[in-house]
């Protein structure tokens, strides 16, 4: 069986990495346009520097959960046959043991050069505007995906969507395109589709099924359920 898996801030909510949209989430306290625009980024360097070394920072002091690591064992049965597309620009699934995951949003842990274009792993700050290692311009930002920006390795999922028979979305409210619209993806492809959410996501409806609880009980129960 081929599965997709996509997972949002959700799945890392319980360990301790809070997610956006919710009362206590982090754009409580940033206007996204304030942090998560490329315009944004060239108004106010400073600020959206802050705001992610804050958040890199405090992804040292975290640890995958039994969610993560329930994906991990599913990813050691599979192979091949999994595909896991996260959000989540935390390094959590990496650390559960996956191997196979696709951070379409970016990741906290890599820079972006905006003058030669070239990634590279960072594991500190950036709000002192260090150089490119590569090419030493100092021209270093976040290598995230903001909104209005094109999100990575579209055709990679599109294409795994299509040959999948099982398309599952967990822990992410539905609220940001394109990952919102993979399930609308999956069905048209012909796969069943699963929803794994606290709540019901704003496209909870498009789902074949879905189950509400929290992460770490949903997800080790359904990859018990697919490899036994
Ligand atoms: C639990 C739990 C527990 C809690 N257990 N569950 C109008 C209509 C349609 C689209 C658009 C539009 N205007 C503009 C757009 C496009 C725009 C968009 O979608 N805007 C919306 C606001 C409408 N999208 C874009 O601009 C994207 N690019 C794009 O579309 O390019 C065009 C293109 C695409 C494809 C091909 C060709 C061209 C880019 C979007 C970039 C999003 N970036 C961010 C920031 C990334 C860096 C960072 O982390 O700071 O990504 S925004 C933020 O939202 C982050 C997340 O990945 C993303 C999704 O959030 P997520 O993960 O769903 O978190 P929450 O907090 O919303 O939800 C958490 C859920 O977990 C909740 O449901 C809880 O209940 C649940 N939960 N605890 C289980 N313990």
């Amino acid at each position: 069986m081929r599965i997709v898996v996509l997972t949002g801030a959700g799945i890392s909510a319980e360990s301790g990495v809070r997610t956006f949209r919710a009362a206590d989430g982090l754009w409580e306290e940033h206007r996204l346009e304030d942090v998560a625009t490329p315009e944004a980024f060239d108004r106010q360097p400073s600020l959206v520097h802050r705001f992610y070394d804050a958040r890199r920072a405090q992804l040292r002091t975290v640890v995958p959960n039994a969610a993560h690591e329930a994906l991990a064992r599913l990813e050691q049965r599979l192979g091949d046959d999994l595909l896991l597309v996260t959000q989540n620009i935390d390094d959590l699934h990496e650390r559960a043991g996956s191997t196979r995951v696709l951070h379409m949003h970016g990741e906290l842990n890599s820079a972006l050069c905006r003058a030669c274009r070239g990634r590279s792993r960072w594991d500190g700050p950036l709000g002192d505007f260090p150089p490119c290692p590569r090419c030493g311009v100092m021209e270093l930002r976040p290598d995230v995906v903001w909104f209005g920006e094109i999100p990575y390795g579209m055709d990679r999922i599109e294409e795994a969507i299509s040959e999948a028979d099982l398309f599952v979305s967990i822990g992410t409210s539905g609220a940001v395109y394109p990952a919102a619209g993979f399930v609308q993806v999956a069905r048209a492809y012909g796969a069943r589709t699963l929803e794994l959410n606290l709540e019901p996501s704003d496209g909870s409806g498009w789902f074949h099924e879905a189950r509400h609880d929290r992460a770490t009980t949903l997800v080790p129960a359904w990859v018990d359920e697919v490899v036994p």
